[in-house]
């Protein structure tokens, strides 16, 4: 399979992240894509090429313009604050929730950056802009090539992207390189694009995003949010809203699911896929849903991700894969690439 990737991505390297009132180590680290890039090359699964230079139109397609002037220079900003912030990653402290204001854009600095955030897991350092916005040329690069008649490719990025919304970050990602994939996919004449999150979170920002449109259908395999993040979104109830009614699939299932259950759900999430109509499939697709994931609770096996690579091709569309999320690095590589090879190889060799 093709994959698009750019070294940059490197530049996104957080510190530590808040959890439960310390600072600890960062899971979301340059290691994951290095990994998979070695497990691609060592299976030969394809060419691996650069992405193409692209502006910013088709990133705000998705995102809103004063949320991309606020990522564009928050860095210099921070560092504006006081000198000293050049060695600190920078992570929000205060959120506007119910009934605070989000139509004033305030001056300080701190203040819009929780306004355009929604949780302090999420470090943003001196590259962050720059890997994001590279890694959303891969994801467009993808696009391109499959709208051009490629099978499927591969976006190998990071920070992922599926909880980044119209205006927010939070959950390790800044831009929602699936979100930017899809909308490319409908601006190059695809009528109807579906999007199978298969992260072990549920994709709240793709969601948020298509979730009053009936052009874009998003399926979401996840971790139960009552116990999991990111809590606020992700129940089965969700189902869309207007033109989009219908056109919101959640299948969350409990910490502790294994792969029979977890394909079940697939299957289903395929199902509603097929009944849309798609015309081309994006998926986020995230491992760490694998039983060794230090920040996850189902018990998928590495061989696991062949089957769902499979099940995926199954479904006989055009596909982009995205890269999301997936936390034991040493692991990250086999699982990603497997399903990869998963799909590539279906038909090929009797898949259980
Ligand atoms: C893209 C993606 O997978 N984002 C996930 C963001 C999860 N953020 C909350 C992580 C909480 C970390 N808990 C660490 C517990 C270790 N014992
Ligand atoms: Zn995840």
């Amino acid at each position: 399979m093709l994959t698009v990737y750019n070294d940059q991505h490197a530049l996104h390297q957080g510190k530590f992240e808040m959890f439960r009132g310390e600072l600890v180590p960062c899971f979301e680290v340059p290691a994951r894509a290095d990994f998979v890039l070695r497990e691609l090359q060592a299976r030969r699964l394809g060419e691996v090429v650069l992405p193409d230079a692209f502006t910013n139109h088709a990133i705000a397609r998705v995102h809103s313009q004063r949320y991309l002037d606020f990522l564009t220079h928050a860095w210099d900003e921070w560092v504006a604050l006081d000198p000293a912030n050049v060695q600190r990653d920078a992570i929000p402290s205060y959120w506007p929730v119910r009934t605070f204001r989000s139509d004033v854009l305030p001056a300080s600095f701190p203040a819009r950056m929780g306004l355009f955030s929604y949780d302090a897991g999420s470090p943003l350092t001196s590259g962050t802009w720059a890997a994001a916005r590279a890694g959303a040329c891969c994801a467009l690069t993808a696009v391109q090539r499959v709208v051009q008649g490629e099978r499927a490719a591969f976006a190998l990025t990071r920070p992922p992207g599926h909880h980044a919304g119209m205006d927010f970050f939070g959950g390790y990602c800044f831009l929602n390189n699936a979100a930017i994939a899809a909308q490319a996919l409908r601006d190059a004449g695809m009528e109807r694009v579906a999007v199978l999150d298969i992260d072990y979170h549920h994709g709240n920002g793709t969601q948020a995003i298509f979730y009053g449109r009936g052009d874009v259908f998003f399926a979401s395999v996840h971790g139960d949010p009552h116990t999991e993040y990111p809590y606020y979104l992700g129940y089965a109830d969700e189902r869309g809203e207007g033109e989009g009614l219908g056109c919101n699939l959640n299948l969350p299932l409990a910490r502790g699911t294994g792969f029979a259950a977890w394909r079940e759900a697939l299957a289903q999430a395929l199902g509603g896929i097929n009944a849309f109509g798609a015309q081309a499939l994006v998926v986020s697709l995230g491992v760490d849903t694998f039983e060794g994931d230090p920040i996850s609770g189902f018990g998928l096996q590495s061989a696991d991700y062949l089957t769902v690579g499979a099940d995926i091709a199954a479904a006989g569309l055009p596909s982009v894969f995205v890269f999301e999320g997936g936390y034991a690095v040493a692991e990250v590589g086999v699982n990603a690439v497997n399903v990869l090879e998963g799909f590539v190889n279906r038909g090929r060799r009797p898949i259980p």
